[in-house]
């Protein structure tokens, strides 16, 4: 049995980010799947995913990538652009995942201004990330892969298409084609 458990769902594209990064590293870990009933009774965020690794405990995806990076070695953001373009993308993410849940409960731009504003933030985030080097030498850092787990979690829900976006569709074929992401890829629905 492994030190290191992740919780979390085979679709989040939270947790595939941690997944891919624990399969580049080399990282032997257990996946523990985790449901939305789990994840509200065993994490104060309430969410996926989570890692326990000995006695060490991480409930937020950049606070896992960050705690992997440093056991291989390796640098988390090594920038303050890196730091940018990921949070960049992190927000259009975390926008996105939002929408998408308030409107399985029925709740969309119609009942509120506050959605109109998350779908705006969405397509001008898109729009900056696209309008950003985007370019890798091999392996992608941390921003890049977290701009892909996003488009790839908004053509797996079918939220936006981002073909509009040349740079996005370009970097997107390139991080499609490496195996750690496609061993991650969520499943058929
Ligand atoms: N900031 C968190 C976001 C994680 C997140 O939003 N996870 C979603 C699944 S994709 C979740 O568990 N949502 C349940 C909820 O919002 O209650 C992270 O980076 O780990």
């Amino acid at each position: 049995m492994s030190d290191c458990t992740l919780y979390g769902s085979y679709t989040s594209p939270f947790v595939r980010h941690c997944r891919i990064v624990l399969l580049e590293t080399g990282r032997p870990f257990e996946f523990e799947e985790t449901n939305y009933d789990q994840s509200y009774a065993n994490s104060p965020t309430k969410r996926v995913p989570f890692l326990r690794d000995g006695d060490l405990h991480y409930y937020d995806s950049s606070a896992i990538l960050h705690h992997l990076r440093d056991k291989a070695g390796q640098k988390f953001l090594p920038t303050p652009a890196d730091t940018e373009l990921y949070a960049l993308a992190n927000t259009v993410l975390d926008t996105a995942v939002n929408i998408f849940l308030l409107e399985r409960d029925g709740i969309s731009e119609y009942q509120s201004d506050y959605i109109q504003r998350q779908k705006d933030r969405v397509q001008s985030g898109l729009k900056a990330l696209d309008g950003t080097d985007l370019s890798f030498d091999g392996t992608p850092g941390d921003p890049i892969l977290r701009i892909a787990c996003l488009l790839a979690w908004a053509e797996y829900r079918k939220r936006f298409t981002f073909s509009q976006f040349g740079n996005l569709a370009v970097m997107m074929d390139e991080v499609g084609a490496l195996d750690a992401f496609q061993q991650t890829a969520p499943p058929p629905q």
